[in-house]
């Protein structure tokens, strides 16, 4: 029987009886990880230990928040091979994708060790004479994180370090699903010497989630989720005038001319639409290809499509895990027969699939021949299914990529440099990707989107400063 994970309150491992699961998507015969389900209490308990962290560890040396995110960085690297089959296990993205989201979730760590010795004020003149000013950037205070469930280390990592290295606390709410790699990193922060009360993780469902939202004593909010979920969260955050920042989803369009390398073009897809099991949310889901290399691109995408080894997440020869849950599943089922009643024609997959073990599997799905307003080009599947839309040319491309009401990430496949750096700049998102995936970011550079995909600060890097610290503007004469 698997153990059942405790939360972590105010330097406390809290054991409480199990009342939720987490499944092997891959194998559902297998449970992972038994939960508590945390509620009101919880939220209550981990919002007073943040706050009573708060002010030593917003006023230690650096030195010593750097060394706690250094040292959960080597834990986490050193346990790369570990966590990662642990949460390929529970997420179901196969067992390279899971050790490289460690390994990122590991330098996420390192980076911000780094940053939390940087200075990141300023000194300016004043316009008066013998006057200097200097901004600060100070401890926000305490920091309600929501992550999802498809990053499950990564993006805890992403919003944790940050906090934590500008001199925060943090209660964090992983996703349901993956609640076990979730404590790999809370267990990790605990061994490095985070002070109690500085790192609190709490399980339970979005109610709960709701609950942290509205607590008066959380000042800021960070959300990844999706965007019904999001607008809600911020309405929340707004009201009572804590700070917000949402991550949600992306429809992202990758555009591929005439004058690609086809080769290149067929990889950039593959991986964009279906590594990770097309569940991130910056997957190319509108694929928008121009007449001319139209018939070829899709032929050659479409076996290599049909060829992907699509099995249990952690058998060496997979190339696609399942979706993580079953309704995940049912999410891309409904899409194909809704691209299908459309008018959509299914290049290949589009059907179920049944393998030995019984798990949440879906065929990677091609879908050609859609109209650029279609459902399926307008709303988030998150799964391994991708549409084309064919155009004339390169305005017509950029028109279709830039209409909709997301704008995470666009890409463009070209060999012409002028219509690379016109999409550069004319791409309605936040991240434009040139010969590359729209998915698979670095970590040490702002994250964020236009539109529907994002609301307040970006994320990640040097950008992570904005949302995780407050400017004070000191004036003085001496
Ligand atoms: C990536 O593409 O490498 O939830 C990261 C997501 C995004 C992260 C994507 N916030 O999929």
């Amino acid at each position: 029987m698997s153990d059942v994970l405790p939360q972590y309150i105010g330097g406390e491992r809290v054991a409480a009886p199990p009342a939720d699961q987490s499944l092997n998507p891959s194998n559902t015969a297998d449970v992972v990880a038994r939960v508590p389900r945390g509620g009101a209490a919880e939220v209550e308990a981990a919002v007073a230990a943040a706050r009573a962290a708060f002010p030593a560890w917003s006023e230690a040396s650096p030195e010593v928040r750097a060394d706690v995110l250094d040292r959960a960085g080597d834990l986490i690297l050193q346990r790369r091979e570990q966590i990662g089959r642990l949460l390929s296990r529970e997420e179901g993205k196969t067992l390279p994708e899971g050790i490289g989201e460690t390994v990122r979730a590991g330098r996420i760590f390192k980076y911000f060790a780094g940053e939390a010795l940087r200075r990141h004020g300023q000194n300016l003149d004043s316009v008066r004479p013998g006057v200097e000013i200097q901004t600060y950037r100070q401890a926000v205070g305490v920091f309600g994180l929501i992550t999802p469930w498809n990053f499950p280390i990564a993006i805890p990592a992403w919003k944790t370090a940050p906090a934590l290295a500008f001199g925060n606390t943090v209660v964090l709410k992983p996703a349901g699903p993956t609640p076990a790699t979730a404590a790999a990193m809370a267990e990790i922060l605990w061994e490095a010497g985070a002070p109690p009360g500085v790192f609190n993780m709490i399980f339970g469902p979005g109610s709960m989630g709701a609950k942290l939202v509205e607590h008066p004593g959380v000042d800021g909010i960070s959300f990844t989720g999706s965007q019904s979920v999001g607008a809600g969260v911020a309405e929340a955050a707004v009201r009572r005038q804590a700070r917000v920042q949402l991550e949600m989803g992306g429809k992202n369009p990758l555009v591929v001319l005439d004058d690609a390398d086809l080769d290149r073009a067929v990889m950039v897809a593959l991986d964009g639409s279906f590594y990770a099991t097309g569940q991130r949310c910056t997957a190319s889901s509108r694929i928008i290809v121009t007449d001319a290399i139209h018939d070829r691109f899709v032929a050659a995408l479409a076996q290599k499509v049909a060829a992907l080894r699509v099995g249990d997440a952690l058998d060496p020869q997979t190339q696609m895990g399942p979706a993580v849950s079953e309704a995940q599943m049912q999410v891309s089922y409904d899409y194909i027969d809704i691209a299908r009643a459309e008018g959509g024609r299914i290049v290949t997959g589009g059907g179920r699939l049944e393998l030995p073990n019984p798990g949440w599997y879906v065929q990677p799905t091609l879908i050609a021949d859609t109209a650029k307003d279609m459902r399926i080009n307008c709303e988030e599947v998150f799964g391994p299914v991708a549409s084309t839309v064919r155009v004339r040319d390169y305005d017509e491309a950029l028109a279709v990529a830039n209409d909709g009401d997301f704008g995470l990430s666009a890409g463009i496949v070209t060999t012409s440099l002028k219509y690379a750096r016109d999409f550069q700049r004319r791409a309605k998102a936040g991240m434009v990707m040139v010969n590359l995936p729209t998915a698979g970011v670095d970590y040490h550079v702002p994250f964020g989107g236009t539109k529907k995909s994002s609301y307040g600060a970006r994320e990640q890097g040097f950008a992570a400063v904005e949302f995780y610290t407050q400017t004070k503007t000191a004036y003085s004469w001496a």
